[in-house]
């Protein structure tokens, strides 16, 4: 018996990574089946195989997480990629990506894409927007398809991880993941990742070979919706707001309204954002308005 990481799941079939690097198709067996747990891709597995089409799963080693959409296991960290323009950068959305990319208690990096387009005042501006999220503790990346060092400067993270890439669509995913593995030859500046989940596409997952880690080309966190969420975890995943709710006067307190409210004061004081404050905010009323639904 040998270990190994399922990297494609396909018709039934499990495509194992092994460690010699190698990939074997295998069939599912094992009394997981009779748990009900499916194999998914990013698992680590034992299984045996005589040779490379006809092996078996054996055990599902315990997963550190589980992402929902696109289903993957064992995610380490999740690229945010948002351009700086064409798409305009949207913070809103940004910060819902984190929010639901910390959730799920995976490491997020920022990259911000297509810096190529920015005149020298807006370069300052994206300098402060950057420093904000550095100041939180969030890795930042500037990157242009156009720079050779785009490269460099990405790959030291993908070492060894397997990552998910998040963001709308136009960013320049699909332009990122092809510049650091050129015979990926992935579609470019295709809208079809909406409008082709009907008929066609079987949306499969699939973990490539990048940069010595795995990459899924599927984009990570494809639904933002609120549905699980509750406030109390709302705020856990804003790390600054939580860090300064530790100080607030009333225990539960949600940041809003309540006198002594430590997170409230940080605001004013500049030491969060007044951008992140006021997203937390319309998220909380998001969730609220969910929450009211059912
Ligand atoms: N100027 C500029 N254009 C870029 C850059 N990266 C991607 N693009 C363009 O943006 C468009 C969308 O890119 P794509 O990789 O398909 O985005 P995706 O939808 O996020 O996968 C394409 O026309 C790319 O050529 C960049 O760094 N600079
Ligand atoms: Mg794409
Ligand atoms: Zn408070």
């Amino acid at each position: 018996m040998t270990e190994g990481k399922i990297v494609k799941s396909l018709s039934g079939f499990y495509y194992v990574l092994s460690e010699n690097g190698i990939v074997y198709q295998c069939r599912a067996r094992g009394n997981f089946r009779k748990r009900k747990i499916t194999p998914l891709v990013g698992d680590d597995v034992e299984f045996e195989a005589e040779n490379l089409t006809d092996g078996y799963v054996l055990n599902i080693l315990p997963r550190k997480n589980v992402l929902v959409r696109p289903p993957i296991a064992n995610v380490d960290q999740a690229l945010v990629v948002f351009s700086v323009k064409e798409p305009d950068l949207n913070l809103q959305l940004l910060d819902k990506f984190l929010v639901h990319i910390e959730a799920n208690r995976i490491e997020p990096v920022i990259c911000f894409t297509k810096i190529d387009l920015l005149g020298e005042h807006e370069t300052k501006n994206m300098d402060s927007v950057a420093e904000i999220y550095q100041s939180i503790g969030y890795h930042v990346l500037f990157l242009s398809m156009k720079d050779k060092k785009t490269n460099d400067k990405i790959t030291p993270y993908l070492k060894e991880k397997i990552t998910v890439v998040a963001g709308q669509s136009g960013v320049g995913k699909s332009s990122l993941l092809n510049l650091l593995n050129p015979s990926l030859k992935i579609e470019t500046n295709s809208i079809s990742s909406h409008l082709g989940r009907g008929k066609h596409t079987t949306r499969h997952v699939e973990l490539f070979s990048v940069a010595g880690g795995l990459v899924a080309d599927t984009p990570g966190f494809s639904s933002l919706a609120f549905s699980h969420f509750t406030k109390e975890e709302l705020s856990d995943t804003f790390i600054e707001i939580s860090k300064a709710g530790e100080y607030c006067k009333f225990r539960g307190c949600t940041h809003l309204a309540e006198p002594g409210c430590a997170v409230k004061q940080a605001v004013e004081d500049g030491d969060i954002a007044k951008s992140r404050y006021s997203h937390y905010e319309a998220f909380f009323k998001e969730i609220k308005e969910t929450k009211r639904r059912y």
